[in-house]
């Protein structure tokens, strides 16, 4: 935080409550709720995947007027198992268990609809889940477009990116072997979870040193410190690569080619001209396919929220979208309306819903008596509404074998490199 976000930004607030939930797997999520309770909800959603989210997050909404969530996404902040963990299992972490979490957590805190604000890898979770439960979000603020197209992780892993930072590309592929970097994403995948620190560390901290100094416009020395932090370091890079080794369990341009789903959802795409870790591309193809949502580009910023620029913009969406009072409750789509049945005594309003406990909430159980949802959809892994394809969505999917590599490309390294 520097002193010009400070003018920018709403003051620092502490949350009202916060919690875990139990959403499964063995897998904990931390959340918290911050501003004011009866104001308009608000769920934030952090990058990475795997950064986590932190306090300045909430600054982003006026607290007098907004309801804002956040949440860690599984295996990063406070969530537990922590992704740094030695025997950390990243199976049950996917897109897919991320949009389902939502749900849960929206459910137990008796929200019937949110505003969904997300920037670089929170953009791309932010369309996901829209594009799967459209009728949930009231607005869309997405900032830094990501969309895990294969070109999209070529750029940035893959060696695109290095034509505009060939120092600190030097640094990133400094740990790899001269004959595994052709495939630099699969060449780290085997030194992060490699279960010996003194390999999966270091090679953590260089693939999120080389993140960190490349998302602003000019280097943050903070953000890099803070970053490269071993535990934060480690969790980050292996969330983000087991992501991107799935090419984030999406068909190739899912997110683009969905966006019909969510158009009628009012929407502000915050972009960085000179971002280089999500190059404007993106979200140039996102306003093409997407006229209808308010598209801001800051001729002076690259990737990070916490640029001035790009900073004003997304305050200017919220404090704009805060100015309608009335759309905190949805009219549930048809698709999503339990059939009524005569003795159906759990189809309730949202404010009708009993206020949950926070010992309560953190059990997946109050959801079945409080929510007008059949209970087995808490604990579905896979969002309903959204075509995938069976692989991508399978946990145990070799990643390998995983369609979205390009087959024509022969591998360098034949048998394991440790
Ligand atoms: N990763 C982009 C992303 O979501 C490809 C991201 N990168 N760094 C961040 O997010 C933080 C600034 C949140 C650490």
């Amino acid at each position: 935080m520097n002193e010009q976000l400070d003018e920018i930004l709403y003051p620092p607030i502490e949350p009202y409550e916060s919690g875990e939930l139990i959403v499964g797997d063995g897998h904990r999520v931390y959340w918290e709720q911050s501003g004011n309770p009866e104001g308009k909800p608000v769920v934030f959603l952090h990058g990475g995947p795997g950064a986590g989210t932190s306090p300045w997050h909430r600054r982003f909404f006026d607290p007098e007027r907004y309801r804002i969530v956040l949440f860690d996404q599984r295996g990063s902040g406070r969530s537990t198992p922590h992704a740094s963990d030695p025997r950390a299992d990243l199976r049950y972490n996917t897109t897919w268990h991320l949009v389902a979490d939502m749900e849960l957590l929206r459910r137990n805190l008796a929200i019937a609809a949110w505003q969904v604000f997300g920037g670089s890898w929170g953009s791309a979770l932010a369309l996901a889940y829209a594009e799967a439960h459209p009728h949930r979000v009231t607005e869309l603020v997405l900032r830094g477009i990501f969309t895990l197209r294969r070109h999209e992780l070529e750029w940035f892993y893959e060696g695109g990116a290095s034509v505009i930072f060939p120092d600190l590309w030097e640094d990133f592929i400094a740990p790899i072997p001269v004959l595994e970097r052709s495939r630099l994403i699969e060449a780290y995948h085997r030194r992060l979870f490699d279960p010996d620190p003194g390999v999966h560390i270091p090679a953590g901290v260089a693939w999120s040193r080389w993140e960190a100094s490349t998302l602003t416009l000019l280097a943050d020395d903070s953000l890099v410190e803070e970053m490269t932090d071993p535990a934060a370091a480690t969790a980050f890079a292996r969330i983000e690569n087991h992501y991107f080794m799935h090419g984030g369990w999406f068909e190739e341009g899912q997110l683009i080619d969905g966006v019909d789903a969510v158009r009628g959802i009012p929407a502000v795409i915050v972009q960085g001209r000179y971002d280089v870790c999500t190059p404007i591309m993106t979200a140039w193809d996102l306003h093409r396919a997407w006229p209808e949502a308010e598209f801001v580009v800051v001729p002076d910023a690259s990737h990070s929220a916490s640029e001035p620029g790009i900073a004003r913009a997304l305050r200017a969406a919220t404090d704009g979208f805060a100015r309608d009072m009335s759309i905190d409750v949805a009219e549930p789509e048809p698709d999503e309306v339990r059939e009524p049945e005569p003795d159906d005594s759990a189809e309730a309003e949202p404010d009708e819903v009993a206020e949950p406990e926070p010992a309560d909430v953190a059990t997946p159980e109050p959801v079945d008596d409080a929510q007008p949802e059949p209970a087995a959809e808490a604990v579905e892994t896979v969002a309903a509404g959204v075509p995938q394809p069976a692989a991508h969505n399978d946990p145990d999917h070799d990643p390998w074998s995983n369609p979205w590599a390009d087959p024509e490309h022969e591998r360098v390294d034949g048998k394991s490199d440790r």
